[in-house]
């Protein structure tokens, strides 16, 4: 029997920092039943998709910091979510930042959690590649404090049995690291399910400034490729609390190929028909792990060329 996924990638436009959690969760609404309405048997929403970024500006103080985080997932303000994907059968990938208590210490993390079609959390990762830095740069236009607000994820890369197939999640800048894909790839996922925040601007290198939208689908595409499985990939686009950041939300196939994309920066959806089994004559073939792969090598190669980080100390 064919495994298709219908598949629906909900980008989100900004979201104001005075924004309420009511107010993003009708938007949030509104993307899955267009979502449900174009056959979806799956929604994916973007990183940290309740608040506005706010890695991207200097939080002093702890309880406003506390106020961007979820501290029980679901909560009553995501409630309806989780209730309207029970009601349309469709489930859904969403981003947030988590507060929780951890051997009485109090973590803070960037994650993302897979919900079934019956309004249950199948799985939850948390964001390993934290980019920015712990210090603001107050020579910036805007900060990119992520490892000073959130914990390294503690959760690996697990992939579930879900869906009829092998998902598995990443968040953001995951998506840059081909090992990210390759740990999953290992566990043959097939699907992939992330969202990002991803400014226009670098200023730390603001030489590749016109390459956002080319290097977040260079990534994409080789790392679903490389490992025979489908990509699904959510922004939150356009300008918000000053900060410009991409669109260009997607849907890319085992082969490479972009096969659906958002053409605004704001709310918008676009489904496409993942056939999971596209994905077996990869994992079979070309990309066939157990055969080609020769890992015994690069330990060896990496040892006699002396070949280690030069750069980035
Ligand atoms: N949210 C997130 O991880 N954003 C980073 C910005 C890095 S600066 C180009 C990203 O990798 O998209």
């Amino acid at each position: 029997m064919p495994r298709i996924l219908t598949v629906g990638v909900a980008q989100l436009g900004p979201i104001a920092r005075t924004e309420n959690r009511q107010h993003v969760v009708s938007r949030l609404l509104a993307l899955m039943e267009g979502a449900a309405h174009m056959g979806s048997d799956l929604v994916v929403y973007p990183e940290a998709a309740l608040t506005a970024f706010f890695g991207h500006w200097l939080v002093a103080d702890e309880d406003e910091l506390d106020s961007y985080f979820e501290h029980a997932m679901p909560n009553p303000a995501v409630q309806p979510l989780f209730e309207a994907a029970r009601r349309l059968h469709i489930g859904f990938h969403l981003g947030y930042a988590e507060l929780t208590v951890e051997n009485g210490d109090k973590r803070r993390f960037n994650t993302s959690i897979l919900v079934g079609r019956d309004g249950a959390i199948v799985g939850k990762y948390r964001k390993i590649h934290l980019p920015g830095y712990a210090e603001p740069h107050p020579e910036a236009p805007f900060q990119n404090l992520e490892k000073r607000y959130f914990d390294v994820g503690n959760l690996g890369w697990p992939v579930w049995e879900a869906f009829g197939g092998r998902v598995g999640m990443m968040v953001c800048n995951d998506r840059r690291w081909p090992e990210a894909y390759r740990v999953m790839g290992l566990q043959g996922v097939e699907l992939i399910l992330l969202g990002y925040n991803t400014p226009t601007h670098d200023p730390s290198m603001p030489q590749t400034d016109g390459l956002g939208n080319f290097h977040n689908h260079l990534v994409m595409q080789a790392g679903a490729y490389q490992n025979g499985t489908w990509v699904v990939a959510a922004a939150k686009a356009g300008l918000e609390e000053g900060v410009e950041m991409i669109g260009q939300s997607c849907i890319i196939a085992p082969s490479g190929e972009l096969v659906a994309q958002c053409s605004t920066l704001g709310d918008e959806v676009q489904v496409a028909r993942c056939d999971l089994d596209l994905c077996t004559s990869y994992k079979e073939n070309i990309f066939n792990f157990a055969r080609h792969r020769r890992c015994e090598h690069y330990g060896l190669i990496v040892e006699r060329t002396g070949a280690g980080p030069v750069l980035g100390r």
